[in-house]
């Protein structure tokens, strides 16, 4: 009979465990089943200030990998390793000393900011998101607080401050990746497991207080931190340091935005809290991969940003692109109208060559972006979910009562199918530049949209114009079944 007891008591709490993980992290609890947080969200709901409509308003970013993992570019003593070329050290081993006598070797005599600049404005990214510290620990700002950074290498120069300056001279918002995790700091620690382990950690997490408070004065202009590496075990048991960080660079650099990867809550829950509350002012999570548009609907109510590579999973410098499959312009076109259409910011990432220059498949690439927003930016800029039924010809997006139609797949009918909510109606088509589209009603709430005669081989829009109707009437009999 005890041994009965036993396993239904074991059963129960097999089941228990099983629950709680099928709970996804932003399902919410019922209010009154809240728990009391000292570490949680600090709001509920989007942000809704200048700051955050800027952020939000932007939808296309850049990202910038550059640390001396450009100069090995992903192969060492001879092995070239396919992991992501910024991990090297880890895949390869090689010891923090050794490692950063790479700093000799940092004279990127073909780097101009300026052009960086001109070339980001070209692509039509908004802001761009650069690292300042990666997880080796090299700094691209002259930190006082470590001897690995740029002023110690034989370039000198102040990478960062030359790149926040040519940036926001072209109109353009530097936001800051910062790594938590720091391989060349001896004071970090993946977990706390005795009382050294604390003490150690505790500098530590001053060192990195200082720098953040570094980086905030020296460059008041930066607009967001984008926190990373903060996944170990000894960060989710300091969710109160991810809460003072977000207060302390928010306190001194008013609207400053951050990323839901800096925090935990009191019990190490990432990103969203015990209560399934969004922390920080952007869901940080989908990086190479994007919420399913029929699927995952529910990230239209929180702000959120994706980032993305160009090939499968390489963000720094990697000399050898041939070893995974590399995405052309229209796949990231895609990529970035898909994150739109479901109101995410999209970050396509770059990782320039150890000379300063990008290598040409970038370039390339920026310059097909470009080229492609220069014409249809209006889909993307200020755009938001539009709230219609995903169809498979491609993504709608939205600003105010106009819907934009984002065809990246034809149908052999030369009709694009469009399903609206029951008060909202159609009243013109055009293409962006102009020419009027035929809309035919089918049958309620669906119309056929023409493609457009002229088309030429790139991703098109559809501008419809929409009106808010009050009840409709059914013109159209259900079929009794
Ligand atoms: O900077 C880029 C990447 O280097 C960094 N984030 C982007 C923007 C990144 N690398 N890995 N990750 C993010 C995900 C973390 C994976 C981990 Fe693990 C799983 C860390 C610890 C467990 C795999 C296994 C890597 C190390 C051990």
């Amino acid at each position: 009979m005890r041994n009965r007891i036993l396993t239904f008591v074991l059963l129960l709490v097999a089941c228990g465990n099983l629950c709680a993980q099928q709970k996804k992290s932003s399902d919410l609890l019922p209010a009154e089943q809240e728990i009391m947080l000292k570490y949680g969200a600090d709001r509920l709901g989007k942000r809704h200030d200048a700051a955050m409509e800027r952020f939000r308003s932007h939808r296309l970013g850049a990202f910038i990998h550059w640390g001396l993992y450009a100069i090995p570019g992903g192969e060492w003593n001879g092995k070239v390793y396919n992991g992501a070329a910024e991990w090297l050290k880890s895949w390869a081993n090689v010891p923090s000393e050794e490692w950063m006598k790479l700093m000799n070797q940092w004279n990127p005599q073909r780097f101009d900011a300026t052009k960086w600049a001109r070339m980001a404005k070209e692509m039509g990214v908004k802001y761009v998101k650069i690292t300042t510290k990666h997880h080796e620990g090299f700094c691209l700002w002259p930190s006082k607080y470590t001897k690995y950074t740029v002023a110690n290498t034989p370039y000198k120069k102040d990478i960062l401050g030359e790149l926040v300056k040519a940036y926001n001279k072209e109109g353009i918002d530097v936001h800051f990746y910062f790594s938590v995790m720091d391989w060349s700091h001896p004071d970090y620690r993946y977990d706390i497991k005795s009382e050294d382990d604390e003490i150690a950690f505790r500098r530590f997490l001053e060192f990195t207080d200082n720098q953040l408070k570094e980086l905030a004065s020296l460059y008041p202009t930066v607009k967001d931190f984008w926190f990373d590496g903060t996944w170990d075990e000894s960060i989710k048991k300091n969710g109160w340091w991810t809460a003072h960080v977000e207060q302390m660079l928010k306190e001194m650099l008013p609207g400053v935005t951050i990323n839901s990867r800096l925090r935990a809550d009191d019990y190490g829950k990432r990103h969203f809290d015990s209560n399934g509350h969004l922390m920080g002012d952007y869901e940080s999570g989908y990086e190479r991969r994007l919420p399913n548009p029929v699927k995952d609907l529910k990230v239209t109510k929180w702000d959120w940003e994706a980032c993305m590579t160009i090939p499968e999973n390489q963000w720094g410098y990697h000399k050898d692109w041939s070893l995974s499959y590399v995405k052309n312009s229209v796949e990231v076109l895609e990529r970035i109208v898909h994150a739109v259409s479901m109101g995410g910011n999209m970050v396509v990432n770059f990782g320039p060559q150890p000379d300063g220059d990008f290598r040409h498949e970038e370039k390339e690439l920026a310059e097909a972006v470009g080229r492609w927003m220069k014409k249809n930016g209006e889909c993307v800029y200020g755009c938001d979910y539009a709230g219609l039924e995903k169809q498979d010809w491609g993504y709608y997006t939205r600003n105010g009562n106009d819907i934009y139609m984002v065809v990246f797949n034809l149908p052999f009918s030369k009709w694009l199918t469009v399903k609206t909510p029951k008060e909202l109606k159609p009243v013109e088509a055009v293409t962006l530049d102009g020419q009027k589209v035929e809309v035919v009603e089918t049958t309620n709430n669906e119309y056929n949209v023409k493609v457009p005669e002229k088309i030429i081989g790139d991703p098109f829009v559809i501008k419809l114009k929409v009106e808010i109707v009050n009840g409709s009437v059914d013109k159209y009999k259900a079929a009794l079944t």
